[in-house]
């Protein structure tokens, strides 16, 4: 059985990036790796700079991203898509027409051997009440359908201008710890072994009580981060190893 592929904060389709055409070129080539050599791939949020699961519309700019999504799975590869704070509202054609598993939110499960979280990790803190309400606002009913009603063209322009402030931001080292210690003890039940994020932007490997926690390399990143996980250790990966910065590593408790 071959390596679990995972990768997180692609951020595919940020509006007027020159980036987005060769970011969609190296993921190809990470589809294709996962293909060859791993057993499935997961992506854990922020896969899509923003998407909104429209009835009858697709944004053009997501189209050939969708189209390598399918021809991956087509061809063989498991992907399961979590939800990420800029691409929530799955569904539809993502899973009947792409073929993406949608797994939800911090969902349990062995993974080669090991129980493990995976979550795209934003929202773990319970102290952050602002950001958790704004998050339960725009995960309401009423909220998605109100932003149904909007012609595309201008929904897509709101959520570009409302992702710009966080979807390039790198946490730094004290500000990830501290937010890791306050989440992981509402987060991590008894006998979990594994938790595995993306989401702050920055490689990190941490140990918590009996457990082992990984932040993954974003993939929006020169660099084109990901990981590789065998049963036993998490391996960074980078496309371009010699822009990656080295990984954060710390004990938390
Ligand atoms: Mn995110």
């Amino acid at each position: 059985m071959g390596p679990v592929f995972l990768v997180s904060d692609i951020h595919a389709g940020i509006r007027g990036d020159a980036d987005d055409a060769p970011r969609l070129e190296d993921f190809r080539r990470v589809l294709e790796r996962a293909r060859a050599e791993g057993s499935e791939l997961l992506i854990l949020g922020d896969l899509f700079d923003f998407w909104f699961q429209w009835g009858q519309v697709i944004p053009s700019r997501h189209l050939p991203w969708l189209e390598a999504l399918g021809q991956a799975t087509r061809g063989g590869l498991a992907v399961s898509l979590f939800p990420g704070n800029h691409d929530f509202c799955l569904g539809g054609l993502l899973q009947s027409q792409v073929g993406l598993r949608l797994p939800g939110d911090g969902q349990r499960r062995d993974l080669l051997g090991a129980r493990a979280l995976l979550h795209h990790g934003d929202g773990l803190d319970p102290g952050e009440t602002g950001y958790l309400l704004m998050r339960r606002v725009f995960r309401s009913r009423w909220a998605q359908r109100a932003f149904r009603w909007l012609h595309p063209d201008l929904g897509m322009l709101l959520a570009d201008w409302m992702g710009a402030g966080d979807r390039l931001r790198t946490w730094s080292r004290d500000e990830l710890c501290a937010y890791l210690r306050r989440a992981l003890p509402d987060t991590l039940e008894e006998g979990d072994e594994l938790l595995v994020m993306g989401h702050v932007h920055v490689a990190g490997r941490f140990t918590w009580r009996g457990a082992r926690v990984f932040s993954l390399p974003p993939f929006v990143h020169a660099s084109r981060g990901y990981a590789t996980w065998d049963g036993r250790e998490l391996t960074f990966r980078y496309l371009r190893p010699e822009l990656a910065a080295a990984p954060i590593a710390e004990a938390l408790a």
